[in-house]
């Protein structure tokens, strides 16, 4: 048994469900599967090119919905889960019993592994610390902005060349290792090891370049990144060296994309701001309190206008509070 499985690329959360998928379709579905694995990337035009369902089962994990009647299993907690209505729609009128979704889920490792178990009776224990470290990270639960900036934890660096993925096909070939090995090992594995030290310099330099960028103020953490190879950066630097303010909205670019990133302060009490409908107005989604909007590479300045509008709102609804 052939079996596809797209899953949301270089993304800590989005590889661990890929693993808790792989382990529970070979232990409750078929035993004899074999699986390849597709990275997905959100972009300005239509993520789902129409030949990526060529298994014999096809799985989204972590990722946007898609109506293709090839696609057989889904599982995602975003709330921008759906491009259009239609979509939507169409996963409201299915059936099978192997499409979930649940946006109230901080990561969709923890989703994927609790309906695998409760409906599946998969058995999720192995996986625990997996499962744990997606949770915590997708869902932003770490104890100070200090545990999430100072990578000491195994998981922390794993997620680091993940986010990274300095070479092709790296999410893909770890995806099978994290369904057997402890995350100790994992981070041992020459293909992550060569990385991590290269990869631990560039995050502390990226440390002193935010804050060199930043511009802090009315609450809000503007910054400029894309003249420089900064994609993956971690999120949480900025509130690290303002831990007051409440809001980040980054830019950065890739060969692949202009990416609008917004975030709000997991360390403050929550505002009644929505960032994924804030983002969804230009095109873009994610999760209430953090979210993104991508636009074709040569699409900077545009970019750069949403960027800057979006500060603007932050701040407005900040001074107005
Ligand atoms: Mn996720």
């Amino acid at each position: 048994m052939r079996v596809r499985v797209c899953f949301h690329d270089k993304c800590f959360d989005g590889a661990a469900s890929a693993a808790i998928f792989s382990r529970f379709y070979r232990e409750r579905i078929h035993a004899d599967a074999k699986f390849c694995y597709t990275g997905m990337i959100h972009k300005a035009s239509q993520p789902f090119e129409s030949d990526v369902f060529d298994g014999e089962e096809n799985a989204i994990v972590d990722f946007k919905y898609s109506s293709s009647p090839k696609l057989t299993w889904w599982f995602d907690h975003h709330q921008s889960a759906f491009l259009t209505l239609s979509d939507a729609e169409n996963f409201r009128a299915d059936h099978s019993g192997k499409k979930f979704y649940d946006p109230t889920y901080k990561s969709c490792t923890k989703f994927l592994a609790t309906v695998a178990k409760e409906k599946f009776g998969f058995d999720a224990r192995p996986l625990a610390e997996l499962i744990q470290w997606g949770d915590i990270i997708d869902g932003a639960q770490f104890g100070s902005s200090e545990a999430a900036v100072s990578l000491k934890e195994p998981a922390m660096q794993l997620a680091l060349v993940i986010e990274a993925a300095p070479e092709p096909d790296l999410v893909p070939k770890l995806i099978p290792e994290l369904t057997r090995l402890p995350l100790t090992e994992i981070v041992k594995l020459p293909i992550v090891e060569k990385h991590l030290g290269p990869l631990l310099e560039r995050h502390r330099k990226s440390i002193g370049i935010l804050k060199e960028r930043a511009q802090a103020r009315d609450g809000v953490i503007y910054f400029d990144v894309s003249d420089l190879e900064m994609e993956g950066y971690n999120k949480f630097i900025p509130y690290y060296l303002y831990p007051e303010f409440l809001y980040t909205v980054g830019l950065s670019a890739s060969p692949m994309r202009a990416k609008v990133s917004v975030g709000t302060n997991p360390w403050k009490t929550p505002a009644d701001v929505n960032l994924a409908s804030l983002c969804e107005k230009y095109g873009g989604g994610g999760h209430a309190r953090v979210a993104a909007i991508s636009f074709a590479p040569n699409d900077l300045a545009r970019a750069r206008a949403a960027a800057k509008e979006i500060a603007d709102t932050l701040r407005r609804k900040n001074s107005s509070v």
